[in-house]
């Protein structure tokens, strides 16, 4: 407790004031390093202007409705080859011929960059400023190939395993659900004989084979747990409900001891309660967990923009307040945010609600000491193994 004498002292809570006390400590030299990048490629601006920290062209956040759109205004990477050089990478993967209803979750992440815009890279309550506290960097798009799921599929896992092979902590943009299992897999060319586990936030389980005779979004988590490096026992999914559950997913997350969660089971048993079951039960036995943020876990008066709405879902600040529980307790290798559909979006909310998840999660990492990274982590091995998954047709 600061000893901020504000005029709420006493009546509201201590982390009100916690956090103006926090927000002086953070340092200023990323924004500064911003300014000069401004001037430098951008022109100081015009004479009238006295705020002499602002630009004629804009090459930062500022101002939020202008420039480029990469996710926070970060810089584009344009060559892969130097993304080791960020704690953080981000990566869009423009695909939804995984689809089975409702299409457009190819523009889900132009559509979060946008909605991206919105948002200063400091958080107030947790006193995190991303900007001082981590380099992040947009690498763009996967190449996907909207006529084949499989060399789609491909496309993204060698780009996933470039990215976590370089050291940079991987933040995929979807995309429909069926990314799961290539993001996944391109993650376990590199873990060797590491183990991983998967907490899933979904409405859906997504464990069926197939559907309509292929690997569809309703099918990641069967292909996924089939590599030998991410045991079904190890996913956990939190907030399963209502009347879009494929029975034939049901029976594999039966037969596989998968740890389902219902939206009831979370909130009677506490959002940490419920945090802890997800952390103990995807480390057993693993080194590292990924995350795989289904937009649908939340309720659909939240999420309109998504391919399967589901009302009952997840609150958005109970999903939040998972969501900081489970980052902070476990050591995470990624992070992919998927089924968001612009087209069917409204004044992109369900947008900004992915762009949340990102943004926590990574002040998650920062005030949970995973970012940035002290060096390579032992379970990244530079080595890439092709042979991970079962064969396929
Ligand atoms: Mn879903």
């Amino acid at each position: 407790m600061s000893g901020n004498k504000g005029p709420f002292q006493g009546i509201h809570s201590s982390e009100g004031l916690e956090a103006l006390a926090k927000e002086q400590q953070l340092p200023q030299a990323g924004w500064q390093q911003e300014v000069q990048r401004g001037h430098a490629f951008g022109l100081e601006a015009a004479d009238s202007i006295r705020d002499r920290s602002i630009s004629t062209f804009s090459r930062g956040e500022l101002p939020h409705f202008a420039g480029i759109n990469t996710f926070l205004k970060a810089p584009y990477l344009e060559d892969v080859h130097q993304v080791g050089c960020h704690d953080v990478a981000v990566m869009g993967v423009p695909h939804d011929s995984g689809t089975t209803y409702r299409p457009g979750t190819r523009f889900g992440p132009q559509g979060i960059r946008q909605m991206s815009a919105l948002y200063t890279p400091y958080n107030y309550e947790m006193g995190v400023d991303l900007r001082e506290q981590i380099t992040l960097c947009d690498v763009g798009d996967i190449f996907t190939l909207p006529g084949s799921n499989e060399k789609s599929f491909d496309q993204i896992s060698k780009g996933v395993a470039h990215v976590f092979a370089s050291g940079a902590f991987p933040i995929i943009l979807g995309g429909d659900h069926s990314i799961g299992f290539p993001t996944l897999r391109g993650i376990c060319r590199h873990l060797g004989h590491h183990k991983v586990g998967i907490i899933h936030f979904d409405r859906h389980v997504d464990t069926q084979e197939t559907d309509l005779d292929e690997r569809m979004h309703t099918c990641p988590w069967f292909h996924a747990t089939n590599m030998v490096h991410a045991p079904a026992h190890n996913l956990v999914q939190l907030g399963i409900g209502g009347w879009q559950v494929p029975r034939p997913g049901v029976k594999v997350c039966r037969e596989r001891n998968i740890n389902v969660l219902t939206v009831t089971d979370i909130t009677e048993m506490g959002l940490d309660a419920a945090a802890r079951f997800a952390v103990e039960r995807a480390s057993d036995g693993t080194d590292c967990v990924y995350i795989s943020f289904d937009i649908d876990c939340i309720d659909a008066g939240f999420v309109p923009g998504t391919g399967w709405p589901e009302p009952g879902g997840l609150l958005p600040r109970e999903a939040l307040k998972l969501l900081e529980f489970v980052v902070r307790n476990v050591t995470v290798c990624g992070l992919e945010v998927v089924e968001v559909s612009p087209p069917y979006d409204v004044s992109g909310i369900t947008a900004l609600m992915a762009t949340r998840v990102v943004c926590d999660t990574m002040a998650h990492l920062v005030i949970s000491g995973q970012l940035p990274r002290q060096g390579r982590p032992s379970w990244i091995q530079e080595a890439c193994a092709m042979d991970v998954g079962q064969a396929w047709r």
